[in-house]
């Protein structure tokens, strides 16, 4: 079925709100890894949200951020990353990039460059491997700034880094001694 982009938006705000942060809002249960059964998703999401499994599909195969994965018997879906609700994603630590990029906004600049960054509400402080995707995610937050951070010297000092499914980089925190300010756009 085809369905308008407005709609295909509307249902991934919904899916992550529920499979990222607030399940209990429509009594859906996340298993310990943040997967739903969609079956029960469909019959919780009601009489809120009318979803079925094509629409649920067509959003995950659609999202321009590959936000949600459904699991290989078809039977799941969790978020790929972005949770503040407590769930262990399960990933492998993995070796990153020697520079990762973090965009923000100017406001939030002098808190960061002394206290570092936070992973606040979510479970992880989110890097990119690139500055353009930096730049989108800081624009969300207003005038955005692009932060350059030192992964090689981060791993060597013990830091430990993961990449969603969907290729946020993630990891606990970063402290300002591994942060530089690249532009002020
Ligand atoms: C800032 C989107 C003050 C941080 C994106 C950010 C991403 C601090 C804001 C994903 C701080 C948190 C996550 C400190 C960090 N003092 N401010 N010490 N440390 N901050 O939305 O990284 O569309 O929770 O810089 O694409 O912006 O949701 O994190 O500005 O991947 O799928 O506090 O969300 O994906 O904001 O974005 P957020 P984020 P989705």
């Amino acid at each position: 079925m085809q369905y308008t982009e407005k709609t295909l938006k509307k249902v991934s705000k919904f899916l992550s709100y529920v499979l990222r942060h607030c399940p209990e809002d429509i009594k859906l249960t996340l298993d310990t890894e943040g997967w739903a059964s969609i079956e029960e998703l469909i019959e919780k999401a009601q009489p809120k949200f009318q979803l079925n499994h094509d629409i649920i599909k067509h959003v995950v195969a659609t999202n321009n951020k590959q936000r949600f994965k459904i699991s290989a018997d078809g039977l799941k879906i969790r978020a790929n990353q972005g949770h503040s609700i407590d769930i262990n994603l399960n990933l492998t630590p993995q070796e990153p990039p020697k520079i990762l990029y973090h965009g923000t906004a100017t406001r939030f600049l002098d808190s960061i460059l002394k206290q570092g960054l936070k992973s606040g509400n979510r479970q992880h402080v989110h890097l990119s491997k690139d500055m353009e995707t930096a730049i989108a995610v800081g624009q969300r937050h207003g005038k955005p700034v692009i932060l350059q951070i030192d992964t090689q010297a981060m791993s060597k000092q013990g830091h430990i880094f993961f990449l969603s499914d969907n290729k946020v980089w993630l990891t606990e925190h970063v402290p300002a001694q591994f942060l530089s300010l690249i532009t002020n756009s």
